[in-house]
Parts: structure tokens; sequence; C-alpha cells
């Protein structure tokens, strides 16, 4: 299969960063299957004015991989947030307490809540007076999964600061593929409740096994078949001299194997990229000790 910007080189598949005016408002969205939820009768999409986007609302814990992918892609799409820090240790976790499972039943961390605003359908650029009333023109919505979230914003604001999946369907499937390789394949098996059950002693229902062995055995698997994709794709990024979704997952993984004495001397290429996205401010920022909820540093 082949793309038209040539899958053989990987860094041509997409466009440049696109320059951006700076906005102060409300951001506008274009994709119509955002259109306002009208349950009343049935109108021409070209009618319908994209919702623009009031307020994003990330709940989060400093540490955690998943929130930090999430306020990467926040960031790198210049989506300005506030942050609701969940604490993840603290009297059981908070992601435990029912009303925080009520956003979340997976009862883990990301989770964002974006409100948006419907605007009154147009015909000919001016407001549609047969339009439907609206009575509440603010939606909000509950996303959770952080690489649901981040496609979702992906395909909201495609155009909005650097995109992070590239037209090219073989070049996509390359980036979802190491993305998934730390998403599905590795994360999930390191993961606060896998790690503590493992760790757990069998007489009060755990596996009685060494929590930090077991971390440290999967992440390395994980990241040995991941330097081994990095090392046919990547250029100065995971996939070509492009920032992509395979670059945000890469980031917390490397953290994480850090935490757990992973042997990284095995992974060079994932070292110079991730010494290469350090550099980008957007990124920097996103890093767990610079968040709101984070120890203080004495
Ligand atoms: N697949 C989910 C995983 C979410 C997840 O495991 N979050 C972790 C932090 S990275 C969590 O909240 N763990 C809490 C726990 O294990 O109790 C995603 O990508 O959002």
């Amino acid at each position: 299969m082949s793309c038209p910007a040539s899958a053989s080189n990987p860094t041509t598949d997409q466009p440049a960063k696109r320059p951006r005016t700076e906005e102060t408002g409300p951001i506008a969205t274009s994709p119509a299957c955002m259109a306002a939820p009208d349950t009343s009768a049935p109108r021409p999409p070209m009618m319908t004015v994209p919702p623009s986007i009031e307020k994003i609302t990330l709940y989060s814990y400093w540490r955690s991989s998943c929130s930090w992918r999430v306020r990467m892609a926040l960031n790198l799409k210049e989506l300005p947030y506030e942050n609701r820090p969940v604490n993840l240790i603290l009297d059981g976790g908070e992601q435990n307490k029912e009303e925080y499972e009520k956003l979340n039943p997976n009862r883990a961390v990301p989770t964002l809540v974006m409100d948006l605003r419907r605007h009154p359908a147009k015909k000919c650029g001016q407001p549609d007076p047969e339009g439907p009333p609206m009575e509440n023109p603010i939606t909000t919505l509950t996303l959770t999964q952080s690489m649901a979230i981040i496609e979702f914003l992906e395909d909201l604001l495609r155009d909005r600061g650097v995109r992070l999946l590239p037209v090219c369907p073989l070049a996509r499937a390359r980036i979802r593929a190491m993305a998934l390789q730390i998403v599905a394949d590795t994360q999930p098996v390191q993961n606060a409740r896998v790690i503590a059950h493992v760790g757990k002693p069998v007489d009060q229902g755990g596996l009685g096994g060494s929590a930090p062995e077991w971390a440290n055995k999967w992440i390395t698997t994980g990241l040995v078949a991941l330097e081994k994709l990095a090392i046919q794709h990547a250029g100065k990024y995971m996939y070509g001299d492009t920032i992509s979704l395979a670059d945000i997952c890469l980031i917390p993984q490397l953290y994480n194997a850090r935490r757990f004495n992973v042997d990284l001397s095995a992974m060079p290429t994932l070292l110079r990229v991730e010494a290469n996205l350090q550099e980008i401010e957007a990124i920097a920022k996103a890093h767990p000790d610079l968040q709101p909820d984070a120890p203080k540093q004495e």
C-alpha cells in the first residue's frame, strides 16, 4: 500500500505546523459530527454552525502517565484547560470514590470534561429564523481513556496546533502501532492497581510477588519491542521528523521505566527521540514535577 505522501518518506506525510493567531475567546470547532445534538426536526448540515469550546477540565494525577499524555496533547493543540487533581494514593485513592466513578467508571485518570457552546443555525450567513430554539446552548461532554480523548481532540481540531496523526493511512497505522505498544501492551500491566495486586501478600488476596520486578520485566519487554519499531520509523521523533501520538506515549513510559530501574542502554533510539521531544515547550511543561498537585520540592 502506498500513500499519496509516500510512506517511504515518513517526514513528508503531514504538513508543517500551521501558524495560528492568538485566540482568547471560545475555540471554534469544525466537524459536522459535533453539530448541535438537536432532537427536533432533522436539518440540513450546512445550516448548522459548529459548536465552540467554552471550557476544558482535565481530571488528572501529576505522576499518571495516561494523564500526562493528555496534558501533552492539550498543550500541543494549544488548548487551555483547568487541571483538577485526583489523588490516586490518599485514603485508598480519590479515583475509587463514588463521585469520581460517576465520571469515569474505570476509576482511573484521566477524565476530560468539555463544555461546548452551540450556536444558532445560520442561513446565508444570517441567523436562521426557522432554526431550533436554543434554550441551553452549553453541552457538557465527559470523555475517558487517554487515547480516545487525544484522538477526539485531534479529530475536532485537526488544524489547530500540532497535528498528532497524519493523513496517510499507512503512516497512521505505523504511529498507532507504536503508541499501542505502550498504551495497550506495556502501561496496563504496570498500572498502579495491577502492581499493587502483584505485590500484595497471598493471605490478603494478592499474588505475593515482587511488584518492582514485575514492573521492570514488563516495561523492559514492551520497550525492547518499541525500540525495534523506532529503529524502522524514527527520525527526529518516533515517526519521521514530525511529532505524533507515538511521541506522546513514549515520554511517560520512559519516566516509568526509570522509576522501576529498567536498563535503557539498549534503547538508544528511544532515548534520542526523548531528548529531542524534551526541547519542545508544550511537552516540557506537561512534566509531572510541574503540575499543581506534585509534591513540593524542598
Ligand atoms: N487505558 C486507560 C488507563 C487509565 C489508567 O490506568 N490510569 C492510571 C494512571 S496512568 C490510573 O488512574 N490508575 C489508578 C489505579 O490503578 O487505581 C487510559 O489510557 O486512560
